[in-house]
């Protein structure tokens, strides 16, 4: 097969199944779980974050995925379901990362939930988009990205982004987002 272009696997069409109601995708293969305790250093309150893990140590979030070849040309997709909580004041969100091949972007399309998608940049830049049921959020290449759940309920996402992304997850662990979504007055509040 001639046609096949060098350093990209050849695959048989596949497809996965989604429950919208659970938020999880129902024939994954890969799962990868965080709880508190892999939260280590990303919340504004660390002692308030420790008596999460002495308590339980409660599920923050959860991705599931049928992965493909990490390759250029395929593209990987996964159910992102971030579950509803505070650590101190600061709602549940995920640890953030930016694609370890920079010039990479992903789309989000958020299934249930509430929230945020916060995003930054090297050079300093931010942005936030809202994340609700139905909507699409575009993280462009460069764009380091975390979710935020400020509602009741999980919020679950269906992403998309290049196969040979990779993670980069030491930056953010370094750099931290300039800003976090907090409850006050009891509502979310980016600041
Ligand atoms: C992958 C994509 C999502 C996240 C997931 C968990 O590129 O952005 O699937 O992996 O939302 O977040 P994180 O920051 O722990 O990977
Ligand atoms: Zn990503």
């Amino acid at each position: 097969m001639d046609y096949i272009a060098e350093g990209t696997s050849f695959i048989r069409p596949f497809s996965a199944g989604i429950d919208l109601v659970d938020g999880e995708m129902t024939d994954f293969t890969r799962k990868t779980e965080r709880r508190a305790s892999s939260m280590r250093g990303h919340y504004a309150d660390a002692a308030a974050l420790e008596r999460l893990v002495a308590d339980g140590d409660p599920l923050h979030y959860e991705v599931f995925e049928k992965p493909v070849p990490e390759e250029y040309g395929h593209l990987m997709y996964c159910v992102s379901k971030l579950l509803s909580g505070l650590v101190g004041d600061e709602y549940f969100m995920t640890k953030g990362h930016y694609h370890s091949v920079l010039r990479t972007g992903e789309i989000y399309l958020c299934l249930r939930g509430d929230g945020f998608m916060l995003m930054k940049t090297k050079d300093g830049k931010f942005a936030a988009e809202p994340m609700k049921r139905g909507g699409m959020v575009y993280v462009p290449p460069y764009w380091a990205h975390r979710s935020v759940n400020t509602g009741s309920e999980p919020l679950v996402s269906f992403c998309v982004y290049n196969a040979e992304a990779g993670h980069n997850y030491g930056d953010i662990e370094t750099e931290g987002f300039a800003r976090r979504v907090l409850r006050s007055g009891g509502v979310p509040v980016i600041r």
